[in-house]
């Protein structure tokens, strides 16, 4: 007994971790299938200690799957999980593709748990971008406490988040760098080893990134429509993890020690502040954790009541796999599905 959980994009950065995610908190699942295109078939993926093969997803017959955890990108959202959906499979999916559609709900179980309700409208849950995330678990806390008017924030996003091919560049320039070879640029815009790229996805006829806009509609859209965000997202030669730095401006005073406070007792976040050296999260040492580090708390000093702090997070795992993975358990725990087997 449980549910059959099919897993699309099986083979990338981000089905991978989600595979390993529902074993590691032992999900309540029957069977588990791993769907990739007709190119990854046949491939090979860890669930646990067991081996899974990968199918293809165009041939694969839904009907008795209860829960589809996507990440295969827009496009093959847009185009199946409609169909997915429909054949009965609660879809909760990783990409952009529904995530701006007023019957789909955008869920950060840390921040709108509630909002799971609404899923079977289109029978599609939209799970975040990865750098709204991890921002909307730090500020969900401090919003409740003072009410956020207005977010500056900046990006130091891990090259994970473009994909295999991401990690592959940075390795590949890498290594070209250290046998004096020439420097091949394919994925990103420009060279990103030993380099830093202010530039995530599209440029928007007023200025910003498509990434930048991700982070504004999505944080209005979770937390509060009133809630004013300004981002400017940027490509760093780091491997796992983004790191993001806030500037955060209050209706309400709020110290530095009440901020901590809220904080410490905040679901999915980590305090790790001491105002000494090393005494804050890196990058390299989120991957991996679950959790959405806070350190440097300190005061804005140039606004009346203003925070800045810096924010770390596993951008595979809260920011993707595992937050997909949370909005199943928030579906299974408000009893909302049953499993058909
Ligand atoms: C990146 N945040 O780091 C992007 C990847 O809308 O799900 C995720 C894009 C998205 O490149």
């Amino acid at each position: 007994s449980g549910y059959k959980v099919a897993v699309v994009g099986a083979t990338g950065n981000v089905g991978r971790e989600m595979l390993s995610i529902l074993a590691e908190r032992a999900f309540p699942c029957r069977e588990v299938v791993a769907l990739a295109s007709r190119r990854s078939m046949g491939k090979e993926v860890s669930f646990g200690d067991k081996t899974l093969t990968t199918k293809a997803l165009d041939t694969y017959d839904f009907s008795d799957v209860d829960i589809c955890l996507m990440s295969a990108g827009g496009d093959i959202s847009k185009e199946w999980s409609p169909k997915i959906g429909a054949a009965g499979a609660v879809v909760i999916d990783n990409s952009s593709a529904w995530r701006y559609d007023a019957d789909v709900p955008l869920v950060v179980p840390e921040v709108n748990p509630e909002a799971v309700r609404d899923f079977h409208k289109r029978n599609i849950i939209a799970n975040p971008n990865c750098s709204t995330i991890q921002m909307v678990v730090a500020l969900k806390p401090l919003h409740d406490k003072a009410n956020i008017k207005r977010v500056v924030v900046s990006t130091y996003q891990s090259v994970s988040g473009a994909g295999k091919e991401g990690m592959d560049e940075l390795d590949r320039q890498t290594k070209a760098l250290y046998s004096l070879q020439d420097v091949e640029v394919k994925k990103f815009q420009k060279r990103i080893a030993f380099n830093l790229i202010p530039q995530i996805d599209v440029f928007m006829e007023d200025g910003y990134t498509k990434e930048e806009w991700k982070m504004m509609a999505e944080t209005k859209k979770i937390l509060d429509p009133k809630i004013k965000v300004s981002a400017t997202c940027v490509r760093v030669p780091v491997f796992i993890s983004h790191a993001e730095s806030l500037n955060v401006e209050f209706e309400n005073p709020i110290s530095v020690e009440e901020a901590r406070e809220v904080l410490r007792s905040a679901p999915g976040v980590v305090v790790q502040d001491k105002r000494e050296a090393g005494g804050y999260m890196t990058p390299h040492e989120a991957a991996g954790e679950d959790a959405t580090y806070v350190s440097r708390i300190r005061e804005d000093i140039t606004v009346e009541n203003g925070l800045a702090f810096w924010c770390v997070a596993d951008n595979l795992r809260k920011g993707a796999a595992l937050n997909t993975v949370q909005i199943a358990e928030a579906l299974i725990n408000r009893n909302l599905i049953q499993p058909k087997g």
